[in-house]
């Protein structure tokens, strides 16, 4: 049978069948406490990364992009290649769907030519508004000294109804959350507090913004006209406005799931299940308006069956973001061990291998989705390493490790 290696995410010759997926690494560029040399230790040869110090709304430049990209190919020996761009991100003004949005959309569109000449060919974007993914404990203690991240629904609600105060809060959260929260917030500190809000603000996009209370009301508030129906119709305008030239760049757009899949802070969010990933692709019918598939962020909702999810949208998965979760009735979560938790993680490894191997019978002989482990526990030696929450080499070195191996059993399968 057609297993190509592990790291290759090549077509070995002949048919491939369940040949393995390309293994991928997220790596933040230079200024990433681990090189471009540690990552080829991993196996996985396909770096993701992003221009992280060109701010949402500016144009990525053919120079930097290629400056970028020589840095990644600079070691030949190593192997790497740019796989994925994560994120390209889209700015504010468009999802809140105000003002010209022309400039917006064409500076957009403009980094995806200059990153489809450069070689660069899918692109994972998220449209979430104002937060990107939201936890309330960036090490939550594991058995054995490990640490995970966690969304504890309690803590959020004492957060958005205490220390945020916002009007109508209680509504959109459980009761067992809010009773939960009341309590936590009587026995806090000062300090527990302050902890609570950077690690709320930890999930802003980029570097730049982080805001104290005031400032978050007001990020809030300009979303406050802003509902799901008002914010699907600015994604469906960005779609329309950008997909176009993404086809004729020849990249791929993979849009990336909320994190948690549910509105936060009253803010509204549109790419949380099944139905929503069915409007968003069909707003544009084109192969250039893709999805990426987080399993992590979907598995935290309620009744997001992934291995179906994974199945309806095949052919239109550009990427695969693999780690799991556990969760509670109450909506708080934990990131899990990548094959222990709610998420079927061989299921979903299953379908798109079956997605990538037939695309390739197909006579797409070099069709490939490639995935990287989302996340990992800090483990071990993972411990007062800075890195960014979630991104420690210990856990996600396991967690590959750990997909690797399902890929090379379901590929001998
Ligand atoms: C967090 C990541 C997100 C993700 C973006 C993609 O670890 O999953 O920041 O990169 O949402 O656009
Ligand atoms: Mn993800």
């Amino acid at each position: 049978r057609g297993f190509a290696g592990p790291s290759s995410g090549e077509p070995a010759s002949g048919v491939p069948v369940r040949a393995p997926m390309e293994e991928t690494w997220r790596w933040w560029g230079p200024a990433d406490g681990i090189r471009l040399s540690d990552v080829r230790q991993t196996g996985a040869r396909g770096i993701v990364t992003a221009l992280h110090d060109i701010p949402a709304g500016q144009v990525w430049s053919r120079d930097a992009i290629l400056e970028r990209r020589a840095i990644i190919e600079a070691d030949a020996s190593l192997g790497l290649r740019w796989a994925v761009v994560e994120s390209l991100p889209v700015h504010e003004a468009i999802k809140l769907g105000d003002g010209d949005l022309e400039p917006y959309f064409e500076a957009y569109r403009q980094s995806l030519r200059n990153l489809g000449a450069s070689g660069v060919d899918i692109v994972c974007y998220n449209f979430m508004p104002v937060l990107d993914w939201a936890r309330t404990d960036l090490r939550f203690p594991l058995p054995g000294g490990g640490t995970a991240l966690k969304f504890d629904a309690g803590k959020f609600a004492a957060f958005d109804c205490l220390m945020l105060g916002r009007p109508g809060a209680e509504a959109d959260h459980t009761a067992e959350a809010i009773e939960a929260g009341r309590k936590w917030f009587a026995g806090a500190s000062e300090a527990d507090k302050d902890g609570l809000l950077a690690t709320i603000m930890a999930g802003l996009p980029g570097a730049f913004d982080r805001y104290d209370i005031p400032g978050l009301r007001g990020m809030l508030d300009r979303f406050r006209n802003v509902d799901a129906a008002r914010l699907l119709d600015n994604l469906s305008a960005f779609l329309r406005a950008v997909v176009p030239a993404a086809e004729e760049a020849g990249v791929r757009l993979a849009i990336h799931p909320d994190d948690p899949p549910r509105p936060l802070l009253g803010l509204p969010r549109v790419v949380s299940n099944a139905g929503n990933i069915a409007r968003i692709l069909e707003a544009v019918d084109s192969p250039a308006n893709g999805l990426t598939l987080c399993t992590g962020s979907l598995g935290s909702g309620f009744g997001n069956d992934l291995p179906e999810i994974a199945a309806r949208f095949a052919p239109r998965i550009h990427f695969a973001h693999l780690r799991n979760v556990v969760k509670w009735a109450d909506g708080s979560f934990m990131e899990s061990e990548h094959l222990g938790g709610d998420v079927d993680m061989v299921g979903v490894v299953r379908v798109l291998l079956d997605e990538q191997a037939r695309r390739r019978e197909a006579g797409d002989a070099r069709w490939r989705i490639p995935f990287r482990p989302d996340h990992g526990h800090e483990l071990i030696y993972d411990h007062g390493r800075p890195t960014h929450p979630g991104y420690p080499v210990i856990g996600r070195l396991k967690g590959l490790a750990e997909i690797r191996g399902v890929m090379a059993a379901l590929a001998a399968a």
